[in-house]
């Protein structure tokens, strides 16, 4: 008969930042430790390259496939509507997301070929907004160096440099959370530093509405 809890909504926590800047290892690390400490969490990555849109876009990152630059942002762009309903759905039933990757990609990767800034936003413009977007700040010569680089469209030094670049440019944009750099860190200190801002933004927005880019 006491008052009604009010119900807490899961946070958004998102990773953004270059390629090979460390994001999926430091969302599987920050996964299971938010599950170790009894936090309903799951881990999300977009590209979600396991849908027919997904599949599309894993041909042209493998450069299987060639498609005109509009059409491909718009691709990535319905990539993240798809997954809309089940993301809401996690979060208002308590579930934090950890995501990888979102918008900001979405409109560097695009600006960074030459299409308006403006334009590359307004397809995103309506998507769940991220509770906080953790930028993983890794130089672009060191990512260059990691196993891997260069073997999809899109890895090469000069072209991350102008993403870079413009995800800096993006900082108080498209966001309602705060964007963090954790560059020159190891493993271990970028892990805890993003262990202790997602439980600090899970607290933080567990009463909050949701909002939209
Ligand atoms: P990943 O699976 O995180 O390595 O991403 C694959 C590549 O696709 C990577 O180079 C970043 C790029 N990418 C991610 N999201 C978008 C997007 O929305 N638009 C464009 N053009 N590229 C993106
Ligand atoms: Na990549
Ligand atoms: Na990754």
């Amino acid at each position: 008969n006491g008052p009604l809890q009010p119900l807490c909504r899961g946070a958004f926590i998102l990773l953004e930042g270059c390629d090979r800047a460390g994001k999926s290892t430091q969302a599987a690390k920050l996964v299971r430790k938010l599950k170790a400490r009894g936090f309903l969490v799951e881990h999300m990555r977009f590209p979600d390259r396991t849908t027919p849109i997904g599949n599309m876009i894993d041909a042209y990152l493998k450069s299987t496939k060639e498609l005109d630059d509009h059409a491909v942002h718009l691709l990535f762009s319905a990539n993240r509507w798809e997954c809309m309903a089940k993301m809401k759905k996690l979060l208002s039933s308590g579930t934090s997301i950890v995501v990888e990757r979102y918008a900001y990609s979405g409109v560097t990767f695009s600006a960074a070929k030459g299409l308006e800034l403006a334009w590359c936003k307004s397809p995103d413009i309506g998507l769940l907004a991220p509770d906080v977007t953790l930028f993983l700040d890794l130089p672009i010569c060191e990512a260059g160096k990691r196993e891997g680089f260069g073997e999809e469209r899109y890895e090469n030094e000069d072209f991350q440099r102008n993403v870079r670049g413009l995800f800096l440019d993006m900082k108080h944009d498209m966001t309602v959370g705060d964007i963090q750099n954790y560059a020159r860190k190891t493993i271990d200190e970028i892990h805890g530093e993003l262990v202790a801002s997602a439980i600090e933004t899970i607290k933080k927005c567990a009463t909050l509405p949701l909002k939209d880019l």
